[in-house]
């Protein structure tokens, strides 16, 4: 047996085929002591909140002790909760009080690299060699500066290798092929890197023994350095799984890996398909503002962008993953725009953003704010880190909206002292009146999630196949099945009223509308007429 191939791990656990994910940006989510920051009571006193909208799982981003110079991505401890979000004694408590609910908590664990303020790296610069002085990449001399490497001023001779920003020093985990002429570059059997392997385990044993149920691992592909085709990379995250799943059956791994088919390969059970290594996220939802702006996107009013360069890709990825793991295609995530940004502003549109992405095959994820219509904020000012070359992050990470007082709920403290500004609009959605109108966008998005957990078809498993997928047209039509139950899908986010044809065999009784708005399907002799106005969706049950 290959190690490494997907077939050598035991399946996933059982919960993650019915389950639905939300991420929370903990600074922004809900404040409980005044200072303008969220912490963990605060997500604790909305389990109720995200248990009424159908969430099985959710997903922290760091809330470990950081120097925020990447809003928590740059970790002093990673054994403790920053005091900024409580302890550790409140994160076993949310544990617990998720796990009352039959719901899930994952920890983003940061595998690559620390703070630069971390004790770990202040022994590492040590001129003297100690236990600590390989936990960390450093050339032997302080002139040798290859790509990704930081001078300073440092006790020992040498520079150190980045991963991001200049101050997150990648951890050693070792070199997949070290040159031979650069003996500081060391292969992942020596005693440094392997150190580094043993504490990344111990931190996650640490707080799975605590209650956690998984990890989404940042930047996980990225831990061994110059390992061409990543041999050496999924024989670490491959060691990883099968000790993790000995310990924790019910524990999952996802990455942020970008290539759900890599990913699941090395030995995770899920990742994501977002705007890494590929366009096919960004070709369908960035536009001109945002985080990452591009010309033109297929969900947008203009009805300019093109579906092809996504559907190819995720059919790609759903076919190379198969049953060994899960792709999840989230609505946004803290490193770019949400579906509200620029152009794409009303609930229409919204609406038909979440209804393709809940109902496509794979683990369906709502960034918080999602699912009542939070808009990414453009101008905002650089916020720990926030600000990237090519936009800034910090529009997707204002203060979540809870109600519609000029406070929105988040926090008791004075609006100055909150950790972004919270959205200036005069009509920022909310949650307290979108849970009062059964006819809402949140309403609408929590039946979106319902309908999968009725329909199988619908679900995580379901099958897809495009029936009307053209480069550069409108409408985008699929069917998904499961178990003899069929349904067509119709999504038209363009500003323009279109009507195809496209294939269809079999003599189907009815087309019956599920949740419509503005958009017909008749079959008329073979082939399927699907007429849908502007900005529209549809889905329908195959009667036959
Ligand atoms: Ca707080």
């Amino acid at each position: 047996m290959t190690i490494g191939s997907a077939l050598s791990f035991k399946p996933a656990p059982e919960w993650l085929k019915t389950a639905a994910f939300y991420q929370i940006y903990p600074q922004s989510f809900k404040d409980t002591d005044g200072d303008g920051i969220g912490d963990i009571n605060g997500i604790i006193s909305k389990l109720d909140y995200l248990k009424w909208l159908g969430i099985d799982a959710i997903w922290l981003n760091p809330c470990f002790e950081s120097s925020y110079q990447d809003a928590g991505y740059d970790v002093t401890d990673f054994y403790r909760v920053a005091k900024r979000y409580g302890t550790n004694g409140d994160l076993k408590r949310l544990f617990k009080e998720a796990h009352k609910r039959k719901m899930r908590v994952c920890l983003d664990l940061v595998a690559g690299h620390t703070s630069i303020d971390h004790p770990w790296f202040k022994a590492s610069q040590a001129a003297t060699r100690n236990e600590l002085s390989d936990r960390y990449i450093w050339t032997n001399d302080s002139t040798v500066k290859p790509v990704k490497h930081v001078s300073g001023k440092f006790e020992r001779n040498g520079t150190y290798r980045k991963n991001f920003f200049d101050c997150q020093p990648a951890l050693n985990y070792g070199f997949g092929k070290p040159e031979p002429d650069q003996p500081w570059q060391l292969p992942v059997t020596a005693e440094g890197p392997q150190k580094t392997r043993k504490e990344l385990i111990k931190i996650m044993d640490f707080w799975m023994t605590m209650g956690c149920d998984g990890f989404r691992v940042d930047m996980a592909p990225s831990l061994i350095k110059n390992d061409p085709d990543r041999v050496e990379t999924n024989k670490l995250w491959a060691e990883i799984r099968n000790h993790f799943q000995q310990r924790f059956p019910e524990g999952i791994l996802i990455a942020e890996w970008g290539n759900p088919a890599r990913a699941i390969k090395a030995g995770f059970m899920m990742d994501f398909i977002i705007h890494l290594g590929n366009d096919g996220y960004s070709s369908l939802f960035f536009n001109k503002e945002g985080t990452y702006r591009h010309d033109t996107c297929y969900f947008n009013i203009e009805g300019n962008g093109t579906p092809t360069t996504f559907v190819n890709y995720y059919l790609e990825q759903l076919k190379n993953v198969g049953d060994s793991g899960y792709v999840c295609v989230p609505t946004a995530n803290h490193d770019f725009q949400r579906p509200n940004c620029g152009t794409r502003n009303t609930e229409a549109q919204l609406r038909t953003v979440t209804t393709f992405l809940m109902t496509i095959p794979g683990v369906p994820l709502f960034y918080y704010g999602d699912e009542i219509g939070m808009k990414f904020t453009p101008g905002l000012p650089n916020k720990e880190g926030s600000q990237l070359t090519k936009g800034n992050r910090a529009g997707s990470r204002t203060p979540m909206q809870w109600d519609s007082s000029p406070k929105a709920g988040f926090s008791t403290a004075d609006l100055d002292k909150f950790y972004l500004p919270i959205d200036s609009s005069t009509y920022r959605p909310n949650v307290e009146s979108e849970m009062a109108n059964p006819s809402s966008l949140l309403h609408f998005n929590r039946y979106l999630l319902q309908l999968r957990k009725q329909y199988p078809a619908l679900g995580t498993h379901g099958a897809i196949h495009f029936l009307y997928a053209e480069a550069n047209k409108y409408p985008l039509v699929y069917e998904r099945s499961a178990n003899g139950q069929r349904f067509v899908i119709v999504i038209n986010p363009s500003g323009k009223s279109v009507q195809v044809y496209c294939p269809l065999s079999g003599t189907i009784k009815e087309f019956k509308p599920v949740l419509v708005d503005r958009a017909s399907l008749i079959q008329v002799n073979n082939k399927l007429q699907i007429k849908a106005d502007a900005v529209s969706y549809g889905i329908f049950r195959v009667i036959e």
